[in-house]
């Protein structure tokens, strides 16, 4: 679009004297750079670094471990991770081959460091873990946390397959805790337990450090094609 809007500049001012039409080129082409640099960094999203965001790391080898350690995150003692089929069945992990598990209202977290003031976008995928050794199931309600503030709610069902869950949230600059935690109480021979894998979090922080309000741009493209009307009349 910007690039036809060039060229409709280019071939339209060339019927004005020349000593205008050179002025007026180079205020329109300074203009429109301004646009296009305000514009491109807004598409480049920046990753917050989450170690072990898959859950691949200790290697379990087809079993499951509670709290395991030597991770970047710290569980809770009815948090771990599986490596399916393991105790909590045989759901197939959709990132690697292992995945974060909570039951009941244990937890899950990682401190991470948000690199400026910008609203962030946390996605990963949520699965509901199937009927359990005695055949029962059970529905859980979970949180996500940046801090203590909730960025994210849900509620698995029992077998749930994974489905891609997102959030965006506002973060300042500087190191924050990130926590998945369970809600649901335990209820006797049941199993409240979630599955988590795949946690990204992404900003849109420009490279320029400027982020021009669209209002601003709408003004500024306006002004452009007033100007170009102005000329032509
Ligand atoms: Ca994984």
């Amino acid at each position: 679009m910007c690039f036809f809007a060039i060229n409709f500049f280019k071939e339209n001012i060339h019927v004005y004297p020349p000593p205008l039409i050179a002025v007026y080129e180079k205020h329109v082409h300074a203009a429109l750079f301004a646009v296009l640099l305000a514009i491109a960094p807004l598409t480049e999203a920046t990753p917050v670094t989450i170690g072990n965001n898959s859950f691949e790391t200790p290697n379990l080898a087809g079993r499951f471990q509670y709290a395991p350690t030597f991770t970047s995150w710290i569980f809770s003692p009815g948090a771990g991770i599986s490596d399916p089929p393991s105790g909590f069945g045989s759901t197939a992990a959709p990132d690697g081959s292992q995945y974060a598990f909570i039951q009941n209202q244990h937890d899950f977290s990682q401190a991470l460091t948000f690199a400026a003031n910008d609203n962030y976008t946390l996605s990963f995928l949520a699965a509901g873990r199937p009927q359990n050794f005695f055949n029962v199931g059970g529905n859980t309600s979970y949180q996500v946390l940046l801090d203590s503030t909730i960025i994210f709610a849900d509620i698995t069902t029992t077998g749930s397959p994974f489905i891609s869950e997102q959030s965006t949230f506002f973060a300042t600059a500087g190191v924050h805790t990130l926590i998945f935690q369970g809600l649901t109480n335990f209820v006797a021979n049941g199993d409240q337990t979630l599955f988590i894998d795949a946690v990204a979090i992404n900003s849109a922080v420009p490279t320029n450090g400027n982020v021009p309000e669209p209002s601003t741009l709408a003004l500024l493209g306006l002004g452009l094609l007033g100007a170009a009307g102005f000329r032509r009349s």
